[in-house]
């Protein structure tokens, strides 16, 4: 297999085995092959320290076979790239969220300038047959840059959050410069099928496309080839993690302190997209509506801080703490707490003892790309008495898990009658929907989307040189 180059926003030491699923499995493949993992060093250089804008201080490290290079931002760079564009624009739009989105003309010209930054030094470092996998939205004019600088090795792309269809995506100012720089990917991986159709859609409607079959498609002037490559977990690794001392240690805490009463669970980023309010919405209406769960259901909600400094994000923070404060002072009392709401993250090694704890899982974002919590949830559970997932269907997961218990996230009664059904489902329905919720996560794990997804961008066609490319 030819050398692979993974090109992400952040990079993880691959030793490191705090890292989770994605940086493990990232790990083994760079580690096979020896590869390199290029991308931002998390640190920022404010002007006094010699930040300048479209400069980067880089460093390397050898971690293993891996050589990680990461580069410093300068604080404009930073702001722009990260905070404006990549957060306040694409991340509320993609998750279909314009009301959020902060169209500031600036903040496209910084992203774009960290891209040519990345490009202008990650170019030298390539050996023309390499395997060049880049990730997410931060990231995505990388190939045309790099393009421009004469790269002509095999270029991968992975949006890992979703892709709302034409007409949304369309109120991007330069959406269709955007566009054309997935284009000049040899491949485009999205997490669901109806990502890869809302893209099929925009390219036709808006670039004119043809299809030229097999995922393929003739588009400005040149060939991309398209498809859904949903990412799953490392099954055998959180399995592990389950069963090492931090892992069994939780669930048998958890165990004892629930005994008499079922514990439900919810752990995601502080983000709007993780519909936070409407599921602390949706419990709320169930102790409204079934006072026999009073004293008898425990919701913990771990919400690790996220993105602190993106402005849309403190709005969300002050409406779950006062949903919560408010669920408890209505309805607990000295012995019972309905709510557990945790501003903070938990060790990666204690969450699988917590999931095989809980009755119920509340995975229910209002949009999400995948949804990995689901999957670690489900493999988590003990195959004899498992947990039941109550699962949105606006996540990319809902595509896999059919057997999950689908709700829609904005349909508060609808929701609570889901979690309802939840706690009071017989066994023999549990084992059941488990065991097929287990095995598409062990057909589609971490491993299967890497090598799929590999396997295709080395098939791909090199890129006919000499395309014009579409500046700014
Ligand atoms: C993006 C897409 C897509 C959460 N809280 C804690 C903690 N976590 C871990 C979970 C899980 C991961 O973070 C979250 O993954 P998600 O998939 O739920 O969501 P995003 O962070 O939004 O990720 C998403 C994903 O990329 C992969 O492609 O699925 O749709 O939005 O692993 O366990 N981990 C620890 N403490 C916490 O408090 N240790």
């Amino acid at each position: 297999m030819p050398r692979l180059v993974v090109v992400s926003n952040r990079v993880a030491d691959p030793r490191k085995t705090a890292a989770g699923g994605l940086a493990v499995a990232l790990a083994e493949v760079l580690n096979n092959t020896g590869g390199l993992w290029f991308g931002w060093s998390g640190k920022v250089l404010e002007t006094a320290e010699g930040g300048q804008p479209g400069e980067g201080v880089v460093h390397r490290h050898q971690a293993g076979p891996v050589k990680l290079v990461t580069v410093d931002l300068a604080r404009e760079d930073h702001d722009a790239y990260y905070l404006g564009y990549a957060n306040g624009v694409l991340w509320p739009v993609f998750h279909y969220r314009l009301d959020l989105a902060d169209f500031d003309a600036g903040y496209i010209a910084g992203y774009r300038r960290v891209n040519q930054l990345f490009a202008r030094l990650l170019a030298p470092l390539l050996k023309p047959d390499d395997l060049v996998w880049v990730h997410d939205y931060h990231l995505i004019p990388l190939a045309s840059e790099l393009r421009a600088l004469g790269c002509q090795q095999r270029i991968g792309f992975f949006l890992h959050i979703p892709l709302p269809p034409p007409m949304i995506l369309a109120a991007i100012p330069g959406h269709d410069w955007l566009v054309r720089g997935l284009c000049s990917y040899n491949l485009v991986g999205f997490q669901s099928q109806t990502d890869h159709e809302h893209f099929c859609r925009y390219i036709q409607r808006e670039a004119l496309a043809q299809d030229t079959g097999e995922g393929t498609w003739r588009v400005f002037n040149r060939t991309v080839q398209a498809g859904a490559y949903p990412i799953g977990i490392d099954v055998e690794e959180f399995t592990a993690l389950g069963q090492a001392h931090e892992g069994r240690e939780m669930y048998q805490r958890m165990k004892r302190e629930y005994s008499r009463r079922k514990l439900l669970v919810g752990v995601d980023r502080l983000d709007y997209s993780k519909g936070l309010p409407q599921r602390m919405r949706a419990f709320r209406e169930l102790l409204r509506l079934h006072p026999e769960t009073h004293h008898h259901a425990t919701l913990i909600q771990i919400a690790s801080p996220s993105r602190e400094d993106v402005s849309a994000y403190t709005g969300i923070l002050h409406e779950l703490e006062s949903l919560c404060g408010s669920i408890n002072g209505n309805y607990g009392d000295l012995e019972w707490m309905p709510v557990r709401y945790i501003h903070r993250t938990v060790a990666r090694a204690r969450l699988p003892g917590l999931y095989r704890a809980s009755r119920v899982a509340l995975v229910t974002p209002l949009r999400d790309g995948m949804n990995l919590v689901a999957k670690e949830f489900v493999a988590a559970q003990d195959a004899e008495d498992p947990g039941v997932l109550v699962l949105s269907r606006f996540a990319g997961a809902a595509e896999q898990f059919t057997d999950a218990l689908l709700v829609n996230p904005y349909d508060t009664e609808g929701t609570a009658s889901a979690i309802h059904l939840a706690l009071q489902m017989p066994l023999e329905e549990r084992r059941d929907r488990h065991r097929a919720l287990l095995a598409s996560c062990r057909q589609f794990d971490v491993h299967w989307w890497c090598d799929t997804f590999l396997a295709a961008l080395e098939k791909a066609q090199a890129r006919e040189s000499g395309t014009p490319w579409l500046r700014l």
